[in-house]
């Protein structure tokens, strides 16, 4: 098989293209193979510039606030936000929870996050935290499933994980696949597993603790935003009791809170707007160049809380249950429902391996629910689309009522993800209603949605 190794240098050179940029310099390392296009002047190779360096470097140390780095977070929705973490509270957090909330024995544990390291979770999760706490760990750059879909598992086996920490999304691709995937592997070494994400459904942490963890196990669901630097809510090895589905409880010095619109605190058994009452250390420190929107997004809601976009529930143990995006509820006939309740309706039958749902806007109910599913190997190809459809209208009507059930249910062979795989609601709504989808760029793969519309005509 051809392996294609993703023209980094291309993309590169696109978006300085328009010369509209401060940046003068671009180093290149020769790894993939591919041919690049040499902007002389510009352009420097890696390998030339680091021949003359010597190995010893001494450290330097930096003040506390000194800016570390700036993460610009495409978000699911709207332009993209330059997220500023600085040094001292940002690396005390990433390092603590990676203790902490994983359990690790730097001596015996060998770690692996799977994050892409652009991403946040690839920051915190595989570059400081176990750095700062010197921890072993697996760096795999690469698809999950070249040259064989078993790859993740092989490595495990291989090197002996025993912390694992992987989105949910990943999860549910390989229950598509099937366990007898894994099931091929000993993965006898793990014995904490991780997720962070998005919500897992209970559906997914079932198959992730029996299949991958060997129900014994426990599993963290993590938690935390780009904004917040470092895991905020989840569960602790160990400390809490396990419930599928669930984050749990907010890390020691972490005060959260759920809110109705107007501030006041729902309590035990009620659903509201997640908020952060406390400052925490790796709190970010605001928008790089742009206060105002900073103050708009975080601080206009409540004032002195800090306010995290997600809808949440306590349950009667005070346990927080995530909702999703405040975005991506929809209202259908006055009645409030969440595209993650029913997305997890969905995957909760046996022949759904993912689902996406939005509200697209209807005459009648103002919105109306809107399904897009990917089915399990096994079941492709076995029932027309509209038995399909019958079938998962009626299921989600009996799992949640009838007000839930989709308008319309689109079986899809992908969804458009972005690259920490959190499905782009915004582009589906945009199909949904007909429209022509607008900015792209954080996909993926921007050939999904194109595949999904055309096949909508
Ligand atoms: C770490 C990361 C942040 C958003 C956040 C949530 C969602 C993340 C979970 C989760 C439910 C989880 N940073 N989210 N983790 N929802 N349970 N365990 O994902 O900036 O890329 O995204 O992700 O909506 O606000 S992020």
């Amino acid at each position: 098989m051809a392996v294609t190794v993703f023209p980094l240098k291309a993309a590169v050179d696109q978006a300085l293209e328009d010369g509209q940029t401060a940046v003068s310099t671009v180093l290149v390392v020769k790894r993939g193979g591919n041919e690049v296009t040499w902007v002389e002047g510009r352009d420097l190779w890696w390998h030339e510039e680091m021949a003359p360096m010597v190995a010893d470097h001494e450290a330097k140390a930096f003040e506390a606030e000194n800016p570390l780095f700036i993460l610009y977070t495409s978000g699911t929705t709207g332009k993209p936000k330059g997220i500023l973490h600085t040094s001292g509270g940002y690396l005390t957090q990433a390092a603590f929870t990676h203790k902490n909330v994983f359990d690790l024995h730097a001596d015996t544990d060998v770690y692996w996050c799977t994050a892409d390291i652009g991403w946040i979770t690839g920051h915190s999760y595989v570059v400081y935290g176990p750095l700062v706490n010197g921890a072993t760990q697996v760096i795999y750059e690469g698809t999950p499933d070249t040259p064989h879909p078993g790859r993740w598992w092989e490595i495990i086996e291989k090197y002996g994980v025993t912390i694992f920490y992987t989105a949910p999304t990943a999860i549910r691709t390989f229950m598509k696949l099937g366990r007898e995937i894994p099931q091929k592997f000993d993965l006898s070494s793990l014995r904490v597993l991780g997720t962070v994400g998005e919500p897992i459904n209970p559906e997914a942490w079932m198959w992730y603790r029996e299949v991958i963890g060997g129900n014994t196990t426990p599993i963290v669901d993590t938690w935390w935003q780009t904004e917040t630097g470092a895991i905020m809510i989840s569960a602790l090895p160990g400390v809490t009791t396990a419930k599928p589905g669930s984050a749990q409880v907010p890390l020691p010095g972490i005060s959260v809170d759920v809110l109705t619109e107007d501030g006041q605190k729902v309590g035990p058994e009620g659903g509201g707007l997640l908020v952060i009452t406390e400052p925490w250390p790796s709190m970010l420190r605001g928008i790089w160049g742009d206060d105002e929107r900073f103050k708009e997004t975080y601080w206009s809601m409540f004032g002195d809380k800090y306010f995290a976009g997600d809808g949440a529930h306590l349950d009667k143990d005070n346990d927080v249950w995530l909702l999703g995006r405040v975005d991506d509820v929809m209202n259908i006939s006055g009645h409030r429902l969440s595209t993650m309740e029913i997305e997890s309706a969905l995957v909760a039958n046996s022949m759904v391996a993912e689902a996406a749902v939005v509200g697209a806007s209807d005459d009648t109910t103002g919105q109306a629910v809107v399904a897009f599913v990917i089915l399990k190997s096994r079941f492709v190809g076995t029932l027309s689309e509209d038995e399909v459809t019958a079938q998962l209208r009626e299921w989600v009507a009996q799992q949640i009522g009838a007000i839930a059930k989709p308008r319309t249910v689109f079986v899809v062979a992908e969804l458009p993800k972005t690259r920490s795989g959190k499905i782009m609601r915004r582009l589906l709504r945009d199909i949904a209603e007909g429209r022509d989808v607008g900015d792209t760029t954080t996909l993926t793969d921007t050939s999904v949605i194109r595949t999904i519309s055309d096949g909508l005509k």
